[in-house]
């Protein structure tokens, strides 16, 4: 049979998983590397775009190839409850995977500050959902000290089988491919995702299974963006919520995949984000988050100066799904008219 199963299932010689661990799953992974030849177009006719549209995942986000390890892994432990704080994706995920595995589930989000898809998920997934009147930063030192005393296993992606989970995702370019793009666009918020993808691509490399690495390229949301600016940022603010984040755990990690790779990670303002979210879902008819549309930007501001070389292969990997947040699709798109339920009505007003 040949029923996609998941990511543990597909690559788990690659896992810290034994035929004793109980696998969690909701079939994640497995995702479309969608070619964006419109895109390309119009940034530059020059380079292969392809987009990993992570936004295809069970619960809307990447979160879920990251969360299948680290619930099954909670499971194989015996844990009862899990812990994590989050902008929204984490805990939409989190508390989808813990249903499945009946283990409770503990949220805390920013108030306020958390795309109201993201809390629907939580909610309807039977979450305890606390609202923390601070930022991330300040939900992810809670749980860290609230997981390190009682037993609760946090989540976040401080858990190295998120991390592992989250390494699939540079598995399936490169079969996808035959091969590693020449560079890898990623959003950066707590900076999981771009170490996952570094090392995926590494343990690929060292099992001789591609034979070259791909250049990293994060960009990080101008209002918070502490890794360009070189210091934590006390009050980050962006219209991402998604990666709204100041002091972001594995900012080490991602400076190492930076560096490592011959990379960058720059900030694009929330006017460039929203300029590509809105060019991804009218050019190429794809639709997602503000913070997975930071890759378009970063993209287009770096071929403005310059950057990329004729025939580059790309991968941006657009991280969570625009439904999540449908009150800013709405926002910033022409409005819909009203009219008479009249056919003269309607024809005037499309202009036929
Ligand atoms: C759509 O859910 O941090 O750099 O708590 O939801 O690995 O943190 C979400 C992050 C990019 C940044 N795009 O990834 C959370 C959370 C989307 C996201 C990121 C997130 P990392």
């Amino acid at each position: 049979m040949s029923r996609w199963m998941g990511v543990i299932e597909r690559y788990r010689e690659f896992l810290s998983v034994s035929e004793k661990t109980p696998v969690i799953t909701l079939n994640e992974g497995n995702t479309p590397l969608v070619k964006a030849d419109n895109l390309a177009r119009i940034i530059n006719p020059d380079l292969e775009i392809y987009l990993k549209y992570e936004g295809l995942n069970p619960t809307g986000s990447f979160k879920d190839r990251g969360m299948t390890m680290a619930l099954s892994k909670a499971r194989e432990a015996g844990s009862r409850a899990v812990i994590c704080a989050s902008t929204g994706n984490t805990s939409a995920s989190a508390s989808a995977f813990a249903a499945r595995a009946g283990i409770d589930c503990f949220v805390l989000i920013p108030e306020g500050k958390i795309a109201l898809g993201k809390l629907s998920q939580a909610m309807v997934h039977g979450a305890r959902v606390l609202q923390v009147k601070g930022n991330f930063d300040d939900a992810l030192r809670l749980v860290r000290e609230i997981s390190a005393e009682h037993p609760v296993t946090l989540v976040n992606s401080v858990n190295p089988y998120r991390i592992e989970g989250q390494t699939t995702a540079a598995f399936e370019v490169c079969d996808a491919l035959d091969g590693p793009p020449d560079c890898h666009v990623l959003p950066v918020g707590n900076a999981g995702n771009i170490t996952a993808y570094w090392r995926g691509y590494r343990t690929y490399r060292e099992q001789g299974v591609i034979d070259r690495l791909p250049v990293m390229l994060g960009f990080q949301a101008a209002g918070a963006a502490p890794i360009v600016l070189g210091h934590p940022v006390e009050k980050p603010e962006t219209l991402a919520t998604a990666i709204r984040i100041g002091n972001p755990a594995s900012w080490k990690q991602a400076v190492a995949a930076r560096d490592e790779s011959g990379g960058l990670i720059e900030s694009v303002t929330d006017e460039e984000i929203v300029e590509a979210y809105r060019m991804l879902a009218s050019a190429e008819g794809i639709f997602c988050e503000p913070a997975s549309a930071a890759t378009v930007a970063g993209v287009r501001k770096l071929q403005e100066r310059g950057y990329f070389r004729k025939g580059q292969r790309l991968v941006l990997t657009l991280t969570g799904h625009g439904l999540k947040d449908p009150d800013l699709a709405i926002r910033v798109s022409s409005p819909a008219h009203t009219v008479e339920a009249e056919k003269d009505a309607v024809l005037k007003v499309l202009g036929l």
